[in-house]
């Protein structure tokens, strides 16, 4: 237990029930839940307490629960794929997974019942959801194409695989980091495009040379309803062999020290602003047992963000990667089943995941691409989609999130084919929809963002938008903010044309002009 929280009466509800009883208690509970049926579970255990196996009750769609994976890198196995695709294939319609904007897999309309077959499905193939919601370690983010890249300066997936270990006790669940005061999330990058938005995490690793190879360290960073933030320079340069290390003692501090009174000033930031950077380095260091080497004076993020969709050469002579665009990550049975298989025949049995909800296949040989790209699910997931489809993103939205205050993927989509009959664009414009100021679809790193809200119009409360421009990624990887607040949703798309025709050089198609 934390100091702050054992210091003061006034726990809020969230510490309350975490100190009542450890979350990752329920680990051997699930079989006792399943024979009494959600309907009788504990209030806490069934809201809350289940998220610490990675299992959400949906109060939008009660007793169709959702599950939330740890995919370490983005990376699965085509054998965990299918695994992934039976168990969803069950639900008939109800079953479909999302691709998520930290390279992670949910899968929905799962049925109580069967929690237990899935788990042990799961460890069949060295899949876990373990600690993958509320306040735990959040999908551990890496380069997409790490090892396929000519140019990566560091191939990010053993240390991704080597900090989830570490900090999940190898997928089993790890009780030194089972009660944070917050969520925390971890990316490593090792290309030089940034690929994982090193600067929305709480701690990232962004690449630099000192002594040889190593990384400037990044804390702090995060979106909530509250304040959003990008992270900032610790002022410390490790190598590759001491991220592990360094993640345990930060995450401890964080455990130990973190504010816990109000639920909405919980995440690292706020520490680091109550104590100061200088104090919380000092800390760290403490902790870890070593003084910090002072970062590199640059890192190596000097690219422009990839998309990777598309067909790219690997490093690898005569193998390629090919970058499939998976609108809002959304995801069947049959689909994922397909992927798996593409994976396999023509591939090295692997798919990968990006932050943009996309798909990459990678290792296939140059001469068997041709075929690759007669396959009939090429034509749902192109490696050559409009400009405004290839790079949209959106977050769950009000079809399964009870914080949702719109509808969000499928407007997302109608929207981009919408603007992209009206439009011929000359470049990606990145468009990212959230449904509330959570801002889990990252309007903040868009070209534009829309995030949902509630707005009046003709006396009627409606769904609408606030409109954000500016983010950058990449290089100079930068937030965007609040241009325009308020826009009911039924009016958005006049007034994305006319941004896109302003800001980003799009012009209006000949058939669209005569057809008004
Ligand atoms: Fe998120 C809560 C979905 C990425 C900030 N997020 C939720 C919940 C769990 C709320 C709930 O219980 O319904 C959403 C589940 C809805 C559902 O059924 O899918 C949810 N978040 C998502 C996903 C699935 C959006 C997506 O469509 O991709 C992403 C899952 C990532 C993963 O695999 O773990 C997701 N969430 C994010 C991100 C983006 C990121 O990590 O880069 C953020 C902003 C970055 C950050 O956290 O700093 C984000 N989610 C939040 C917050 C605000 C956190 C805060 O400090 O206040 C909440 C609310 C909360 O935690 O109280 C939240
Ligand atoms: Fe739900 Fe809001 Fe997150 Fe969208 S941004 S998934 S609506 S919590």
């Amino acid at each position: 237990m934390t100091e702050t929280a054992t210091t003061t009466e006034k726990l809020n509800k969230f510490e309350k029930f975490k100190a009542e009883k450890d979350g990752l208690a329920v680990k051997d509970e699930i079989s006792e839940f399943v024979k009494i049926g959600w309907e009788a579970m504990d209030e806490n255990d069934l809201n809350h307490r289940l998220k610490w196996l990675g299992v959400f009750f949906r109060p939008v769609t009660p007793g169709k629960f959702m599950m939330r994976m740890r995919i370490p890198n983005g990376i699965l196995t085509s054998s965990q794929m299918y695994v992934l695709a039976e168990v969803i294939q069950c639900y008939g319609d109800d079953g479909s997974a999302d691709i998520t904007t930290r390279q992670n897999i949910q899968l929905r309309g799962i049925n109580f019942s069967d929690i237990p077959d899935i788990f042990n499905k799961f460890n069949t193939v060295g899949l876990t959801a373990i600690q993958s919601g509320m306040d735990n370690i959040r999908n551990i983010t890496g380069d997409p194409v790490a090892g396929l890249d000519a140019n990566e300066l560091y191939d990010t997936r053993e240390l991704v695989q080597q900090i989830q270990d570490m900090l999940t006790n190898k997928g089993e669940g790890n009780p030194e980091f089972t009660n944070l005061p917050r969520k925390f999330n971890i990316a490593v990058t090792g290309g030089k495009d940034n690929s994982v938005h090193a600067e929305i995490n709480d701690l990232a690793f962004v690449p630099a040379f000192k002594e040889g190879f190593g990384f400037n360290v990044l804390v702090g960073g995060f979106f909530s309803g509250k304040r959003c933030e990008a992270a900032i320079p610790l002022n410390a340069w490790v190598k590759p062999e001491e991220v592990v290390s360094l993640c345990k003692a930060i995450v401890e501090i964080f455990r130990d020290h973190g504010l816990r009174l109000n639920r909405q000033k919980a995440r690292l930031m706020w520490l680091i602003d109550e104590w100061g950077l200088e104090k919380f380095r000092s800390e760290v260091e403490k902790r870890w047992g070593k003084t910090f080497t002072p970062a590199a004076p640059k890192d190596e993020i000097d690219w422009e963000k990839r998309d990777h969709i598309g067909i790219y050469p690997q490093k690898q002579p005569g193998l390629n990667y090919a970058g499939l665009n998976i609108p809002v990550g959304r995801l069947s049975a049959d689909d994922m089943f397909q992927l798996a298989r593409l994976g396999e025949v023509y591939g090295s049995g692997e798919i990968r995941f990006t932050v943009e909800q996309n798909a990459i296949i990678p290792n296939i040989p140059d001469s068997a691409l041709n075929t690759f790209l007669t396959e009939p699910l090429l034509n749902k997931f192109g490696v050559n989609p409009g400009l405004l489809m290839r790079a949209v993103v959106s977050c769950t939205g009000a079809q399964f999130c009870n914080f949702a205050l719109i509808e969000t993927k499928n407007r997302a989509v109608a929207m981009s084919k919408a603007l992209e009959r009206e439009l011929i664009l000359s470049k990606p414009v990145r468009i990212h929809w959230t449904g509330c100021p959570n801002s889990c679809g990252q309007p903040q790193v868009a070209d534009i963002g829309l995030m949902g809200t509630k707005v009046r119009k003709n006396g009627q409360t409606v769904e609408g938008v606030d409109i954000y421009m500016g983010g950058k990624v990449g290089k100079d990887a930068k937030l965007g903010t609040c241009v325009q607040k308020s826009v009911p949703c039924e009016d958005v798309q006049p007034i994305l044309k006319e941004i896109l025709i302003q800001n980003f050089g799009a012009k209006v198609r000949e058939e669209a002009l005569i057809s008004h």
